[in-house]
């Protein structure tokens, strides 16, 4: 069984949703080619860095404006940053999030028709190299704890930009079968992994696979998949969307409601467990 396909592959679906389940995880390289609608993303977000240069008067100290915006106005890229996250709020990204071709391979691997989203689910990355960029790297995790509706859940990884290899994630594969992760709230309110289970059961028993970002492709993971950050160490900014989805129709999402997550600021505990 694999885990990276290429686009030609995805009408063998059976293949792709038996290594879904046994590993938690597949990656589709070029999947987005000659793909109109993440074109259109790409280029508003590009759209969107050259306004904010003209609107700022920034000058020009490096050729590349991400890279300049990173280090010297982290506000004005915060803002674009903002503006794909929590929930996306720019329609071609709403609209990339929407497309058939995405819904389609989440239906199938999360064996649904009735398909939704979380609230302050998706995210935008644009990372550089910059030692300040640590403030925003994500530790070993699972993405369940912070978008709590139902386990029948996944997270899409898309790449964009121009560039590849730039930093990526390392997957924990099978990891998405461990049954009660210990857990501990640390000291910024999210929640981490116990220390000792880490060390002894995780890089122990559970083979790392790495994903180095490629423009253009789509991740698609289980929402208990451990993964973690891989550190972004040239100057080419890795950009990428972030949308995640879940199984309305599931038992757990129907139990509950459908409550989503909802936190006021960002440090609320909001993830606690045992509400639910
Ligand atoms: O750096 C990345 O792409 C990983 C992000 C991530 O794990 C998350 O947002 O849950």
């Amino acid at each position: 069984m694999k885990i990276v396909f290429d686009k030609n592959e995805i009408d063998n679906q059976s293949v792709l949703k038996k290594s879904y389940q046994e590993y938690g995880l597949i990656m589709i390289k070029n999947f987005f080619d000659d793909d109109e609608i993440y074109d259109n993303y790409n280029k508003d977000l590009k759209t969107l860095i050259r306004l904010s240069y003209k609107k700022n008067n920034i000058k020009k100290t490096e050729s590349n404006k991400l890279y300049n915006l990173r280090k010297n106005n982290d506000k004005v890229l915060g803002s674009i940053l903002d503006l794909g996250s929590k929930n996306n709020k720019i329609l071609s990204g709403i609209k990339l999030k929407s497309s058939d071709k995405i819904l389609n391979l989440v239906k199938l691997l999360l064996s649904s028709k009735l398909i939704g989203t979380m609230s302050v689910s998706d995210r935008l990355i644009m990372a550089s190299n910059l030692k300040k960029e640590e403030k925003w790297f994500q530790g070993v995790h699972m993405d369940y704890n912070y978008v709590l509706q139902t386990k029948k859940s996944l997270t899409a990884h898309i790449g964009l930009g121009n560039y590849k290899n730039n930093g990526g994630v390392l997957f924990y594969l099978k990891s998405h079968k461990i049954k009660n992760l210990p857990l501990y709230i640390g000291d910024n309110g999210f929640h981490k992994i116990e220390k000792d289970f880490l060390k002894n059961t995780v890089y122990k028993n559970y083979d790392r696979f790495e994903i180095p970002h490629m423009p253009k492709s789509l991740i698609l993971f289980d929402s208990q998949l451990l993964h973690e950050t891989i550190r972004n160490t040239s100057k080419n900014v890795r950009i990428t969307q972030i949308f995640r989805y879940s199984d309305l129709a599931s038992k757990e999402a129907i139990s509950k409601n459908w409550v989503s997550v909802e936190p006021k600021k960002i440090g609320d505990n909001y993830f606690d467990r045992l509400k639910f």
